[in-house]
C-alpha cells in the first residue's frame, strides 16, 4: 500500500460527493452560526473510512446562501457546496425531485419536463464535479451519491481522469418504457458512464442500465459490463444498501427507550395490538392506500375494538406542489376516519406530522406489534429494516410492500400489493392473527439477515469493487481499522 500524499483537505484520497452535507447548519441567536450533525445510515458507514483515508465529503449545507470555506466537523472533512434560491428551486425542487424523483418511482405521479429546470441540473451537477475535482488527491476514489448528481461521474472524469470513479443510486431506476420518456435521456445515461462502477439497490435496476445503454448510446455490453469504445469498462452491479444494525440493537435495549416504549402503549391506551407507519411524507410511500386499508378493517370490526394505528409522516419537499396536495389528502383522510370511527379519548389513527429523534424511533418500533410498510415504489426502505433490528425478542410482524427493494431480502415479511386494497386488509388481518410461533419464525430469520448485512458491509462491497478493478493504479482504499 502507497503512503500517504498528502494531508491537507483539499487532497483528500477518498472523496464522497451527496447533494446534502451530512450537517445542518444552526443559526444562534447572537446570530452566528454553527453545525449539528445530521445522523444517517451512509453517514455512520462511511465515517470510518474517510477517516482512514483522508476523506472529504462535498456537498450542499441545506440552505441558500453563499459560497463557504471547507470546514472540519466531527472528525470530518466537510466542502460545502453552494445552491441559489432560484437552482434549489430548479435543480433541486424541479429537476431532482418534480422530474426524476417521479419518473423512477414507476410515474406514481406525474413527472414535470422543464428545460430551464434541466440547464441547472447541468450547472449544479457541474459545480459539484469542479469541487470534487479540486479537493481529490492523485489517483483518488470518489464516490458520488444518488439521483440528484448523475452527470457529476463523465464531468469529474473529464477534469481528473486519473480518479477512480464510483455512484450510487438509491431510488430505483426505471425500466426503459419509463426512463426513454426523459428527454434528456442518453445525456443522463452517458453522465452515468463516467463512472467506473455504478451501484444500484437491485439487480433488476442494473440490468435496466445496461439495457438503456446499450439501446440509447449504443455501447456494447455483456453481462453486468459496458464496454466504452476508448477501451475503459463500466460496470453495473447491485449493492442493496443496509442500516447501523448494531447501533439499532443497542438504542432498542436501552433503559430510556425501553421505558418509553411502554409509556406510549400506555398513552395509547393500552391497545392490543399497535399498528405503525413511518415514512418522509411522499406520494410513492403508499400512506393514503395502508390507512385507507386499515380503516376499513376497523370498520368491520374485524380488529375488535382495541387496534390503533400510529402514523408519523415526516414533513418532506413542502415546496413541491404534489406534495402540499398529499398532505391535504392525508389530513382530510384521517380527519374523516377519526371522525366517523374514533371515540372521545379514543382516535383509531393517531397522525402525527413531525419528526423525531433517533430514541423516539427506536421506541416506536418497539412499541408497535404490527409494522406497515407500503410503498407503491422504494428503492430499499430502511424503516422495515430498522423495525426488524429493532425487534429484540424476536416478535412483531412486518407487512411489506412487494414493490420496496427490501421485500428482496425480507422475504418472511407478510408481503403486499399496495394497489391491491383487499390484499393489504388480508395480509394485515393476518399479521395481526397470527400466532407468536409463526411471529418469532419469521422475525429470527429477518433479523438474520439485517445483522449479516449492515450498512458498513454494504459500504465496503462497494468501496472493494470499485478499487478492485483498479489495475493501472497501485492504490487501494485503507480498511477503516487502519487510521
Ligand atoms: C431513500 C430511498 C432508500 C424518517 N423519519 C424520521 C427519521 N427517518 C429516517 C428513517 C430512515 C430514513 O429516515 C428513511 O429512509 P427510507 O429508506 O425509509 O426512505 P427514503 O427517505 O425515501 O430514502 C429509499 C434510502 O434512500 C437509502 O438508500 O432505502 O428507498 O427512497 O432511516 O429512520 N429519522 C429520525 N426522525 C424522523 O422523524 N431521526
Amino acid at each position: 500500500m502507497s503512503p500517504r500524499k498528502k494531508s491537507s483537505s483539499a487532497a483528500a484520497d477518498l472523496v464522497v460527493v451527496a447533494n446534502r452535507l451530512p450537517v445542518d447548519r444552526v443559526v444562534e441567536p447572537d446570530g452566528s452560526t454553527s453545525w449539528r450533525s445530521s445522523p444517517g445510515g451512509l453517514v455512520s458507514a462511511l465515517a470510518p473510512v474517510m477517516r482512514a483515508n483522508d476523506g472529504a465529503w462535498i456537498g450542499w449545507p441545506g440552505d441558500a446562501g453563499e459560497d463557504l470555506e471547507p470546514f472540519s466537523h466531527d472528525g470530518l472533512s466537510l466542502v460545502p457546496v453552494a445552491l441559489s434560491e432560484e437552482e434549489i428551486e430548479e435543480f433541486y425542487e424541479g429537476f431532482s425531485n418534480d422530474t426524476l424523483w417521479p419518473l423512477y418511482h414507476d410515474l406514481v405521479a406525474k413527472p414535470s419536463f422543464h428545460r430551464e429546470w434541466w440547464d441547472a441540473y447541468v450547472r449544479v451537477n457541474e459545480r459539484f464535479a469542479a469541487a470534487a475535482a479540486e479537493h481529490a488527491a492523485e489517483d483518488a476514489v470518489v464516490w458520488v451519491q444518488d439521483y440528484q448528481l448523475q452527470l457529476v461521474p463523465a464531468m469529474l472524469r473529464e477534469l481528473r481522469p486519473d480518479l477512480r470513479i464510483g455512484f450510487y443510486l438509491h431510488i430505483p431506476f426505471p425500466p426503459a418504457e419509463l426512463f426513454s420518456q426523459l428527454p434528456w435521456r442518453r445525456q443522463v445515461l452517458e453522465g452515468l458512464l463516467g463512472a467506473d462502477l455504478v451501484g444500484f439497490q437491485l439487480a433488476g435496476a442494473a440490468q435496466n442500465f445496461i439495457r438503456l445503454v446499450r439501446q440509447r448510446v449504443g455501447h456494447k455490453t455483456h453481462r453486468d459490463l459496458v464496454y466504452l469504445p476508448e477501451g475503459r469498462r463500466v460496470q453495473a452491479r447491485a449493492f442493496p444498501i443496509s442500516i447501523d444494525t448494531a447501533g439499532f440493537e443497542e438504542l432498542a435495549a436501552s433503559e430510556p427507550v425501553v421505558a418509553r416504549a411502554k409509556q406510549i402503549r400506555h398513552d395509547l391506551g393500552e391497545p392490543r395490538t399497535v399498528f405503525l407507519g413511518i415514512d418522509r411524507l411522499d406520494y410513492t410511500k403508499g400512506i393514503y392506500a395502508r390507512l385507507r386499508a386499515f380503516s376499513e378493517l376497523v370498520a368491520e370490526g374485524e380488529l375488535g375494538d382495541d387496534a390503533v394505528f400510529v402514523q408519523v409522516a415526516t414533513p418532506s419537499r413542502e415546496r413541491v406542489d404534489q406534495y402540499r396536495r398529499l398532505r391535504d389528502d392525508i389530513d382530510r383522510l384521517v380527519g374523516r376516519i377519526n371522525g366517523d370511527l374514533g371515540r372521545i379519548g379514543s382516535p383509531v389513527i393517531h397522525y402525527m406530522h413531525s419528526s423525531f429523534p433517533r430514541e423516539e424511533m427506536a421506541a416506536l418500533y418497539r412499541a408497535a406489534d404490527v409494522m406497515v410498510v407500503t410503498p407503491f415504489r422504494d428503492g430499499m426502505n430502511l424503516v422495515a429494516k430498522e423495525y426488524v433490528a429493532c425487534r429484540l425478542d424476536g416478535d412483531g410482524a412486518l407487512v411489506l410492500s412487494e414493490f420496496a427493494g427490501a421485500a428482496n431480502e425480507l422475504r418472511q415479511a407478510f408481503l403486499v400489493n399496495p394497489y391491491d386494497i383487499n390484499g393489504m386488509k388480508t395480509m394485515m388481518l393476518q399479521a395481526h392473527r397470527a400466532e407468536p410461533k409463526e411471529l418469532g419464525r419469521r422475525m429470527r430469520a429477518m433479523r438474520k439477515t439485517v445483522s449479516e448485512n449492515d450498512v458498513s458491509h454494504w459500504a465496503s462491497a462497494f468501496l472493494d469493487a470499485l478499487t478492485e478493478g483498479r489495475t493501472e493504479h497501485s492504490k487501494t482504499t485503507r480498511p477503516a481499522t487502519r487510521s
